[in-house]
């Protein structure tokens, strides 16, 4: 692997202005945005579930993410660490020398990036090389220290519902009613992280499908994600790819159906989930879902009917604006496989 010559920029204030091509102007209209964001994946790990391997090279990973933009990725997301269920962790030296040159290399190309970590030493360490979205799949429960990273950097961040590390998350699937049970978890992550000084207008969620979920759960959050919307923060669904598709569209003899093979599904997802109020999308293939997104926009973004109404109708319902209390979140476990 070569190393970009870009210079590392001070971590005292995060700029507003986003790169020039981007789509959007500054980070609160990318938090913010109505038409739908969408995340392209690039994992530059030898073990994700769907592109693991293919990314390790410094000049393979650039060139995925060019063109993942050039798709249509609004912002393209970088990650060191696969957390397919089973898989065993990285360390922080090794995911920060995964991730680092390839976030310097698009951002010096005014290219978007978000960091999938959820380690504070790996955001600070990236969010300085031009990163500018930390998207922790533990929803900020994995690294005490990230609340303050994201808070000094003022950087938009991705909680997502979260129950235990990759090793033991399959014990973790267990919920009275999986999307209430979720919801309250994610306004628990939203208290946490206002209590920590993190600004309001910087907050996502996601639901995390396939973390800890098994796949009627995840069919379970995408028929209710209004719930979801009704919290009030901008909601990303990941679903690109993930095994519950690959379950649904299973041969005769039962055989789930390949990643490779996951990706009309994966667009179906995308539009069903911003008909529903989702601010954006994270998918593998950007083509795909940019295009059935822009036929969606086309048609007058029609938004489909939910007992909730559209996400601009609500007030942020955090578990302190709520004023209940709930079960306490698990932040532990184990377990293995395809996503
Ligand atoms: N899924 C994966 C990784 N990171 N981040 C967010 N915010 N939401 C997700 O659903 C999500 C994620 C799963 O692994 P992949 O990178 O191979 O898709």
């Amino acid at each position: 692997m070569r190393t970009s010559g870009v210079p590392r920029r001070a971590l005292a204030r995060w700029p507003e202005a986003l790169p020039a091509n981007g789509t959007v102007g500054s980070v609160t209209d990318l938090v913010r945005a109505e038409t739908p964001v969408v995340m392209g994946v690039l994992n530059v790990t030898p073990d994700s579930f769907s592109d693991g391997g293919r990314y390790a090279d410094l000049d393979a990973a650039v060139a995925h993410g060019v063109r993942l933009r050039g798709d249509g990725a609004d912002l393209i997301d970088v990650g060191g660490e696969s957390t397919r269920p089973g898989a065993e962790r990285v360390d922080a030296a090794t995911e920060t020398a995964r991730v680092l040159p390839v976030v310097r290399e698009l951002s010096a190309a005014g290219i978007l990036v978000s960091i999938d970590t959820s380690r504070a030493r790996v955001a600070e360490a990236v969010l300085a090389a031009g990163a500018y979205v930390v998207n922790d799949v533990s929803g900020g429960l994995a690294d005490p220290d990230m609340a303050r990273v994201v808070r000094d950097a003022g950087c938009p961040w991705v909680l997502m519902h979260w129950r235990g590390h990759s090793r033991g998350m399959r014990e973790l699937a267990t919920y009275t009613d999986v999307v209430a049970d979720v919801r309250d978890e994610l306004s628990r992550r939203v208290d946490a992280a206002l209590a920590a000084g993190v600004a309001a207008d910087r907050i996502i969620v996601d639901p995390g499908l396939g973390f800890a979920k098994t796949a009627a759960h995840n069919w379970a959050l995408s028929a209710r994600l209004p719930e979801l919307v009704d919290l009030g923060f901008p909601v990303l669904f990941g679903a690109s790819r993930k095994s519950y598709l690959g379950r649904l569209l299973a041969d005769p003899a039962g055989e789930p159906r390949p990643t490779a093979g996951r990706e009309a599904a994966t667009v179906a997802t995308s539009v069903l989930a911003v008909a529903a109020g989702a601010w954006g999308v994270r998918v593998h293939d950007v083509r795909g879902t940019a295009d059935a997104l822009a036929v969606w926009s086309a048609t007058g973004s029609p938004r489909l009917a939910t007992a909730t109404g559209p996400r601009q109708a609500t007030a942020p319902r955090t578990a302190a604006a709520m004023g209940g209390t709930r079960p306490a979140e698990a932040a532990t476990g184990t377990s293995g496989g395809d996503r």
